[in-house]
């Protein structure tokens, strides 16, 4: 007979996967089933989810299931922070396409709203980074430009709740996600009234927000008869793509340090109480949601993204490199001939990424990048450095001293990488699993099942099934010394 899976979808920048866990003998057997783009679209001069052509390739994946004749237990979706849709209408329909977070529709929106309500009103009822793209300034960014969509709106759903909804025609935002939104409170345990009326929403769009690890229906008739499937049931994990990293991270010791490493870089650390004194809101961290009660104290850093961009600039301009051979051009360049602040906000947009590392170096006095090699070693010491600063940063603030660093996500196959921060942070890096997202969704989904019996049992097996590479620091002292110019260059205070 065949044994039970889960599936996690798992939609992120540099691609969506569909990914098949079993539990064997105490350990995670994984299996990716679809990988597809997750491009975002240009189109009437905003930049938008393919949020129909996602949800066919959803239904896709579970067309795959049905073919090699799996049989899911459950399933589940997590993907990035903040983007959603609204619906409304007799039928509930989709209002508008969801519109994504690079779009240039919340330049200088947060500024404003800061501006009115001040920093400390909204991060006394958040807890929340000021990210530029947060949810709460593209609903500000809406009500500005007079967008009806608002006003007609009877349900506000975030990506993975809207994918749930069209799957199983129920609407429940999940606790992850709500949180990256900053208008969610966590002290209250709701969302923020004052937040919401001063973006014009009306609480009664949002609905109560479910934990992870709750059960939210099953694969309605109409999905069920159109792909020819039995009803599976549906989980709402940790919804937030780094949440379910977290939740992955082989961590034995209570008190340990992360870094999910992909697209994005979230490096902090897991607590049980959001952190939401003035020093946090000076150093411009987050307490996002995570499993079983615990919070996310974390900054974002900018991350691989800027990598990623170069590699498609390049490409446009007729060299299509792969990651491994950036990562061997990197290698043989100079070190230390240049930095960037990889959170400059130059960077947020898609574009022409090398022009824009250029400029950056321009601004700064710096000799810019002339070959491939030397830009991706740019890009990469700069991040090594940036997460030397934002650990350093976490420990103020958790008051833990960190024996070493946890890197989970795509970004540790760039083996250089986790040496790199080993080098600058001065301290171990424990680099596994890959598909830390996709694993976390799927240990909520087997605690909730009763396979697990909970996140350190999980987290145990997560260390079971897959290798964890172990980078030790070294050359101590010329990293130091090129922190300082790092410091200097991007105009970091140490
Ligand atoms: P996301 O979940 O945000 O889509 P991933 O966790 O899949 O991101 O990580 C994607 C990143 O991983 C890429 O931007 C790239 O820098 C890095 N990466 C992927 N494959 C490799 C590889 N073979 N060698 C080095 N780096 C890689
Ligand atoms: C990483 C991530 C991050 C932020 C950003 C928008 O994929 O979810 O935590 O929310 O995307």
């Amino acid at each position: 007979m065949m044994q039970k899976h889960v599936l996690a979808f798992d939609l992120g920048a540099s691609s969506g996967r569909a990914m098949l866990g079993r539990l064997e003998d105490g350990k995670i057997v994984l299996e990716e089933l679809h990988r597809f783009p997750n491009d975002p679209v240009q189109a009437g001069g905003r930049l938008h989810w393919d949020i129909l052509r996602l949800l066919h390739e959803l239904k896709q994946s579970l067309l795959k299931a049905k073919h090699r004749g799996i049989k899911l237990s459950s399933i589940a979706i997590d993907t990035w922070g903040v983007d959603f849709g609204l619906l409304g209408g007799p039928g509930n329909e989709l209002l508008g396409n969801p519109v994504h977070y690079r779009d240039s529709q919340t330049d200088g929106v947060m500024e404003r709203l800061i501006g009115e309500l001040s920093a400390e009103t909204i991060f006394d009822r958040s807890g929340i980074q000021f990210l530029t793209f947060n949810t709460l300034y593209q609903l500000e960014a809406m009500k500005k430009a007079g967008s009806p969509l608002l006003r007609e709106a009877k349900h506000f759903l975030m990506i993975p709740a809207l994918l749930r909804y069209f799957l199983t025609d129920e609407m429940h935002n999940e606790f992850s996600l709500a949180t990256t939104t900053q208008m969610y409170n966590p002290v209250t345990g709701d969302w923020d009234d004052e937040l919401l009326k001063a973006v014009g929403a009306d609480r009664s769009l949002f609905g109560p927000v479910v934990q992870p690890g709750t059960p939210v229906g099953r694969l309605s008739e109409s999905v069920c008869a159109e792909l020819g499937i039995e009803p599976v049931p549906v989980i709402a994990v940790a919804e937030h793509d780094t949440g379910s990293a977290v939740a992955a991270v082989p961590a034995k010791d209570r008190s340990f340090a992360y870094l999910s490493c992909g697209t994005w870089s979230l490096i902090g650390t897991e607590v049980s109480e959001p952190v939401m004194g003035a020093k946090a809101l000076e150093l411009n961290f987050t307490n996002e949601g995570g499993v079983y009660g615990t919070y996310r104290l974390l900054k974002n850093i900018m991350g691989l993204w800027i990598l990623q961009e170069c590699r498609r600039e390049w490409e446009r301009a007729g060299v299509k490199y792969t990651f491994p051979e950036l990562v061997a051009k990197a290698s043989a360049a100079e070190p230390f001939a240049c930095f960037i602040d990889s959170d400059d906000e130059l960077f947020l947009p898609p574009g022409d990424m090398p022009g824009r590392i250029r400029e950056y170096c321009e601004r700064t006095g710096q000799k810019a990048p002339e070959n491939e090699g030397a830009f991706v070693r740019a890009i990469l010491e700069s991040l090594a450095f940036k997460y030397r600063y934002a650990l350093e940063q976490t420990g103020q603030l958790s008051g833990v001293t960190y024996s070493g660093l946890h890197m989970v996500g795509g970004g540790i196959q760039n083996t250089l990488l986790c040496e790199w921060t080993a080098n600058a942070i001065g301290k171990p890096v424990w680099a596994g699993p890959i598909e830390g997202s996709a694993i976390g969704n799927m240990l909520v989904q087997w605690i909730t099942n009763g396979e697990l019996s909970d996140i350190w049992e999980a987290r145990r097996v997560v260390g079971d099934s897959f290798p964890v590479d172990v980078y030790e620091p070294k050359d101590g002292p010329q990293w130091e010394e090129a922190y300082v110019r790092f410091l200097a260059a991007t105009g970091l205070t140490g």
